[in-house]
């Protein structure tokens, strides 16, 4: 499958920048030692490290720098997280008890400063300044995805476009990142780094489509975190912005008053009023359309090895949905 290919190609590669990781995500003190340790144990998928050292040997090879780089973006990553789950009220992630249920919101505010910190500390040993800008800016944009996000809580009138900048933000920003410092740092022309970062982008987006949908439809126990947050925090997502757009105006007063008193029985309601409707295929068709359009950014690299897997990474990153 996938992931053995993966590993078949760039498996010693993802084992060296595992090491800068853990070598690197460490602290002296007893409590930091424990929080980390909790947070490094439980290995996620590792999509954007795979994508970064992908990206490289797609687009020119994998150099030292790409190490360090597949290892700031995943410490990103996890920082986020880690903040995500706060906000999101969060008891689970990758099977086991978030920072915030195991110890506390202030812990999970600090250890996410601590991991996004390091990111910074870590890729200004590159010794240019390239990555801790493109970096930097990237997480910038991440944090104002979410706090759009936040603002347009409970907003019946949002469109997909502004959903789609949204989840750009919140989650595609990080992808391209990683993406876009693969080929950069591999030493590829400008017009191949900015047609992988747009791959990253187009890949995320569909990616977050489909953890949306997951998100109303997902099994938390297969899934390993907790599930169902978007609609209990009244937070748009596709499918839902598809059914409003398709509903009688009778249908979408009772689809804003299920919204507002989100309990269990008025959200069995609307995975009723969701499943009657076009919504969940209309969103994994536009997440197919962004997976699409990912490939077709790709056409610019040679035919490799690498940049077949990368292709078939889009269709891993929709098909979670069933
Ligand atoms: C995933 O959305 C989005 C993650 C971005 C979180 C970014 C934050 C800014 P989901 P899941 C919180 C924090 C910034 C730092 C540390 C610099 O759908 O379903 O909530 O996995 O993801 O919970
Ligand atoms: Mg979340
Ligand atoms: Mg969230
Ligand atoms: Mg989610």
């Amino acid at each position: 499958d996938l992931l053995a290919r993966v590993e078949e190609l760039i498996g010693g590669e993802l084992e060296q920048a595992e090491q800068v990781f853990l070598s690197e995500v460490s602290s002296k003190h007893p409590y930091v030692h424990d929080v980390l340790q909790h947070i490094t144990r439980f290995q996620g998928k590792r999509l954007r490290p795979i994508l970064l050292l992908l990206s490289a040997a797609a687009t020119g090879g994998i150099k030292e720098s790409h190490y360090v780089l597949a290892s700031v973006v995943e410490m990103i990553h996890l920082a986020t997280l880690v903040h995500d789950d706060v906000l999101d009220d969060a008891l689970i992630r990758r099977h086991v008890a978030t920072v915030n249920s195991r110890w506390n919101n202030e812990t999970s505010v600090l250890v996410g400063d601590f991991l996004f910190t390091h990111a910074f500390h870590l890729s200004a040993s590159l010794g240019d300044a390239r990555a801790c800008r493109l970096i930097g800016r990237a997480t910038n944009l991440v944090c104002e995805g979410e706090l759009a996000q936040i603002y347009e809580r409970g907003n019946l009138a949002l469109s997909e476009e502004q959903y789609l900048q949204i989840i750009n933000g919140k989650t595609a920003e990080l992808c391209a990142i990683s993406t876009q410092l693969g080929a950069l740092y591999a030493g590829a022309d400008e017009s191949v780094v900015t047609a992988l970062e747009d791959y990253g982008r187009s890949l995320g987006v569909a990616f977050q489509i489909t953890d949306d949908l997951l998100d109303l439809l997902g099994d938390e126990e297969q899934m390993g975190k907790s599930l169902g947050s978007d609609l209990q925090k009244e937070k748009l997502t596709l499918p839902l912005i598809r059914l409003l757009d398709q509903s009688s105006p009778a249908d979408q007063a009772s689809i804003q008053e299920i919204l507002s008193q989100p309990d269990p029985q008025t959200k069995s309601r609307l995975s009723q009023f969701i499943k009657n409707s076009d919504a969940i295929e209309y969103a994994a068709n536009r997440a197919r359309d962004f997976a699409r359009q990912a490939r077709e950014s790709l056409k610019i690299c040679a035919a490799s090895p690498a940049r077949s897997i990368l292709e078939e990474l889009t269709e891993f990153a929709i098909q979670r949905t069933i």
